[in-house]
């Protein structure tokens, strides 16, 4: 059907993702008034609202537009999922953990107002997260929204990125990881809060099992591609920086994708997976092209 065809080349997903990115930037900036203790509104607020890409959100949105729902009914979701991924980073960043001078461009959360503020951030925007989704949506039926919520603390917790990040640290300074582990990590680490973006939005509305079976395995593919094609630039970036400035030191030993396959397998992987991620979308024919395009999007830097 040369219409259909025609509708879907039509797709412009830079425009889509400024219009959703502002949507999402207004929704968040409203969803956290600083009130009285200031400083601990202005850090959560401070890394809150220091861009990124907004994918979770975003994700969120569109799943729940393509099963029948609406923006307003899935932004409260959407910007606790945005809290929560945020928190992570905040928590990431410590000393304890990456040891992180920047994020987003600036200055890491601890760097600006200390280690103790920023790990209280980092709670206070885990724990706003659950009570905005909780009060904030509506037109959900209670029993979805309880599914929801449900969800987003088992992608937060020790079975998604607390366990993720914990196996990690294990692994940190090893090369020898083999590759059970290093998938364990990244579907725990990336994987779980991009499935529950994914998700979400489509249990909101109360979507039928298939279509849920069929988001799931979207989201860990374009999960597992994520992490791979982040890999891949983390090296051809370095290579790039040490071009440049020889005799830098290398960064920390660490396992990745490309050091047990190798780039041209490691990109031909992500390759596979994001046309398996899109596969899994035919059913539901042009209503999917936002998420068919953000799939692209995922690995279209791989060199
Ligand atoms: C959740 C209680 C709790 C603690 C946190 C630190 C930790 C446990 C988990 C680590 C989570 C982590 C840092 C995962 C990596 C996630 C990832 C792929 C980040 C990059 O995401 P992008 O590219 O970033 O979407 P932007 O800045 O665009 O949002």
């Amino acid at each position: 059907d040369v219409r259909a065809s025609q509708r879907k080349s039509h797709f412009d997903l830079p425009t889509y993702l400024a219009e959703r990115q502002t949507q999402v930037e207004i929704a968040l900036d409203r969803s956290l008034p600083v009130i009285y203790p200031e400083k601990i509104y202005e850090a959560m607020r401070y890394s809150l609202m220091a861009g990124g890409k907004r994918l979770r959100p975003i994700l969120c949105l569109a799943t729940c537009e393509l099963t029948g729902g609406t923006v307003d009914i899935a932004m409260p979701t959407a910007c606790a999922l945005e809290m929560i991924h945020t928190m992570s980073l905040i928590h990431d960043d410590l000393p304890a953990m990456d040891n992180d001078d920047y994020r987003r461009g600036k200055l890491t959360n601890h760097k600006v107002f200390g280690d103790d503020v920023a790990i209280l951030a980092g709670d206070g925007l885990l724990a706003y997260a659950f009570e905005h989704v909780a009060i904030e949506t509506k037109h959900v039926a209670a029993e979805n929204l309880l599914k929801v919520v449900a969800m987003l603390g088992r992608a937060v917790g020790a079975a998604g990125l607390v366990g993720g990040q914990v196996v990690d640290l294990d692994c940190e300074g090893k090369s020898d990881v083999s590759l059970e582990t290093l998938n364990f990590i990244h579907n725990h680490k990336t994987s779980a809060l991009l499935e529950a973006s994914v998700l979400s939005g489509a249990v909101l509305i109360g979507a039928p099992e298939d279509d849920l079976q069929r988001l799931s395995r979207y989201a860990k593919n374009i999960g597992l591609a994520f992490q791979i094609v982040d890999d891949i630039l983390d090296i051809t970036a370095t290579q790039e920086e040490l071009g440049k400035t020889a005799g830098k030191d290398l960064k920390a030993k660490k396992a990745t994708y490309p050091s047990i396959w190798g780039l041209e397998e490691s990109r031909c992987q992500a390759k596979k997976l994001v046309e398996g991620a899109k596969a899994e979308l035919a059913i539901f024919e042009d209503k999917a092209a936002p998420l068919v395009a953000l799939a692209e999007f995922i690995i279209a830097r791989t060199h």
